[in-house]
């Protein structure tokens, strides 16, 4: 960026949003059947900003849960982010440091004050963040279904629609018949399954039966903690082994590579405290040759528009959970993202993350809002 635009932060505004989701999604956790987003508008003197905060109802995915990401950004995070000069995105991070986790909660106002300052600047994420291509690839993330009909129709349909890989959520009990049948029916279809850490290494001979089917990746099979034990999996298994909720940092991620915990990387701007971190895991795993993708977490078009500008980061070279708004909702908050027949969608060229909340959307979906002043 030839000039270094600086921001002054006046005002931090909480939004709760509540949207439909078209279908139920089911993953080895339970089943959501509504979005509820906190959404975070950095107000600057003469520019705003929006960030999306990943954080699910209950703390199932991970310890934060979107009421304590609200009282933590409300009571914690925005006042210090306040409580001092803020003009440029990296001094988010450094006022939020003494807050240990809330990592979904900081990343949402890191978001934020980024997405002001680059549209101050008329930069686009995707180029700040050095982007290298103007469409992606995208997946689609399919759920838990009570049949393997109800789940073999509802796959069709993406691929009809031009998804590029198939992620199965599985859990104990409903594994490798499901995933068996599909592959059956299926043997040309880039697919691969989600256990959302579900196992533990006695579920190794699973593991060595799913092993034969062929699949792209088996993401997050066992335990967040365990590190060791993916290690020991992975050496048994030719499939990778892709971690998700395991990697929550760069130095996390290290460790996994050099473990030989994975070979292959989610990333999600979330579950690592911010864009700028995610980032940095990806720099980690282009270092290593360890391919990464954007995962996604049922955003709304606000969060979309940042994963899919940092999709277009050079080691993302494997379809993400980028999938169009349709996907998850019939109206999004903002305008929506549409896949093309060959399955890739258009990274955003305007400034930031290139999209805003429309605004009758945003008044139609808020069910609380909260304006934190210094
Ligand atoms: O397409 O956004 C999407 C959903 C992709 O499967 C998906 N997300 O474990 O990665 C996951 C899962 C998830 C969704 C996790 C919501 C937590 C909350």
């Amino acid at each position: 960026m030839s000039e270094v635009p600086e921001i002054s932060l006046r005002a931090v505004e909480l939004r709760e949003v509540a949207l439909p989701l078209v279908r139920p999604f089911r993953t080895s956790f339970g089943e959501e059947r509504e979005k509820r987003a906190i959404l975070v508008r950095a107000i600057g003197d003469d520019v705003e900003g929006w960030g999306e905060c990943v954080a699910s109802e209950e703390p199932r995915y991970s310890e934060e849960w979107l009421d304590g990401a609200w009282m933590a950004l409300e009571r914690w995070i925005a006042p210090s982010v306040l409580g001092g000069e803020v003009k440029r995105p990296g001094h988010v991070v450094e006022r939020v440091r003494w807050i240990r986790g809330h990592r979904m909660a900081k990343a949402a106002i890191e978001a934020a004050v980024l997405d002001g300052w680059l549209r101050k600047a008329g930069v686009s994420l995707s180029d700040h963040l050095s982007g290298v291509r103007d469409r992606i690839a995208c997946g689609v993330s399919v759920g838990i279904a009570p049949t393997v009909e109800e789940m073999l129709e509802e796959i069709r349909g993406y691929l009809a629609k031009g998804y590029r890989r198939i992620k199965m959520k599985i859990e104990p009990g409903r594994d490798l018949g499901v995933v068996r049948a599909v592959r059956g029916a299926l043997p040309d279809t880039p697919l691969s399954v989600d256990a959302n850490g579900a196992y533990t290494p006695a579920d190794t001979p699973l593991f060595e039966a799913l092993d034969e089917l062929e699949l792209m990746m088996i993401e997050q099979p066992l335990d967040v903690e365990d590190l060791m034990d993916h290690a020991g999996l992975q050496a048994r298994l030719n499939t990778p082994i892709c971690l998700d909720e395991s990697i929550r940092s760069a130095s996390d991620a290290l460790a996994a590579i050099r473990l030989g915990a994975c070979r292959i990387i989610n990333i999600k701007p979330g579950r690592v405290g911010g864009i700028l971190e995610a980032k940095r895991v990806h720099d980690v795993a282009l270092g290593s040759n360890v391919p990464v993708w954007i995962g996604g977490m049922l955003e709304t078009g606000v969060g979309r528009a940042a994963n899919l500008a940092l999709a277009a980061m050079p080691g993302v070279t494997l379809p993400g959970d980028t999938s169009a708004s349709d996907r998850y909702f019939s109206e999004d908050l903002t305008e929506p993202f549409v896949l093309s027949a060959d399955g890739t969608m258009a990274v955003p060229v305007g400034p930031g993350i290139g999209v805003e909340p429309l605004q009758g959307r945003l008044e139609a979906c808020t069910v609380r809002a909260s304006l934190i002043k210094p």
